[in-house]
């Protein structure tokens, strides 16, 4: 995913240049029902594609809310049915939006495929059909919609990536922080009660110095591993600086949070990581500081700010302890 999205926007791009220039081998519904115009254009269609013919629309849209079509085309005047609202119920629901669409027009009928392409229908065919023209109109959406599939894929991992720590995969400071005002903002309003962690292992630089900075990252991947294992779904955990954690806690009180911490900090105590480059074993321990909103508190970083005393007063008083 990574490497798709840092090479995605180069042009030139062999991966993007193969899904927009192929544009064969796609998956096509065929909504009509004129039998023999229906077996004229899958017989075209099928030299090149995989096609399913559908003359209800009702299956169709059952049809195509399942399967993966690259392409639909369909037909305006089917009997008794409105093709053109057909297209219309494809381009609104999520499953089928992405799809494609060609409407199989007559001529007469101009009034609404101008309504159809004015509600996002991509491209028209007038009947009678030619078979080329049918071929060229198909592949050229099948390629488009391909390279609008690698684009987006490439967007949502860079988006991805922009809000994840590389080396734990969890989230990241800036993750952290844009969430964060948010959800403090709306638990405020509600009066409803919200905590922070702030987890930071003991002498971890003594860990890097002994065992080496690579045995080092092992032990926090593993450490973050372990924390997330230890939190609730609706949690963040997010990586906020070395070796710091934040937790934040929706809808926990002090003393609930103060048992989540204890809890995590005994299962790092208690449970030492394994090195694998020196198939060793590291018993590691971990200082946190818990702190609930107040009612006075503005921002979150009041809320971050106490959490930072109590881990602070932890480190002091000897580590390997919670202080709320
Ligand atoms: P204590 O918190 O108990 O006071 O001691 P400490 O040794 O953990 O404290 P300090 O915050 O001074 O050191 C943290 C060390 O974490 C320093 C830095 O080299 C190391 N560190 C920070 N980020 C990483 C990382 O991504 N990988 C590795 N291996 N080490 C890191
Ligand atoms: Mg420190
Ligand atoms: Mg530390
Ligand atoms: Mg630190």
């Amino acid at each position: 995913q990574r490497a798709l999205a840092s090479r995605a926007f180069g042009m030139g791009d062999p991966l993007i240049t193969a899904a927009a220039e192929t544009g064969l081998d796609a998956r096509i519904l065929l909504v009509e029902d004129r039998p023999g115009s229906a077996e004229r254009m899958a017989m075209a269609l099928q030299q090149h594609h995989r096609v399913t013919v559908e003359a209800d629309p009702h299956n169709a849209m059952v049809v195509a809310a399942e399967g993966d079509f690259d392409l639909a085309l369909v037909s305006l005047d089917l009997t008794g049915h409105d093709g053109l609202r057909l297209c219309s119920q494809f381009r609104s629901l999520d499953r089928t939006r992405g799809m494609p669409l060609i409407m199989i027009a007559e001529a007469h009928d101009r009034p609404r495929i101008t309504r159809g392409l004015d509600f996002g229908v991509h491209d028209y065919l007038m009947r009678p059909i030619d078979r080329n023209e049918l071929l060229a109109r198909a592949r050229t959406q099948v390629r488009r919609k391909r390279f609008s599939d690698v684009l987006r894929g490439a967007m949502q991992a860079s988006l991805q990536m922009a809000v994840t720590d590389v080396l734990t995969g969890l989230h990241n400071r800036r993750y952290l922080e844009s969430h964060l005002s948010g959800l403090f903002a709306e638990e405020s309003m509600r009066h409803r009660p919200l905590a922070a962690l702030i987890l930071d292992i003991d002498r971890f630089k003594a860990i890097n110095d002994t065992y080496g900075h690579e045995a080092g990252d092992e032990v926090l991947r593993a450490f973050a591993e372990r924390v997330r294992q230890h939190t609730r779904p609706i949690d963040i955990v997010a990586r906020y600086g070395g070796e710091e954690i934040v937790v934040i806690l929706p809808e926990a009180g002090l003393a609930e949070a103060h048992t989540i911490a204890e809890r995590i900090r005994e299962r790092i105590q208690d449970v030492p990581f394994s090195v694998q480059r020196d198939s060793r074993l590291l018993s590691v321990t971990v200082s946190i500081g818990v702190a609930m909103r107040c009612a006075e508190d503005t921002s979150p970083s009041e809320m971050l700010r106490r959490a930072d005393e109590g881990l602070y007063e932890a480190k002091a008083a000897g580590r390997n302890r919670v202080v709320a």
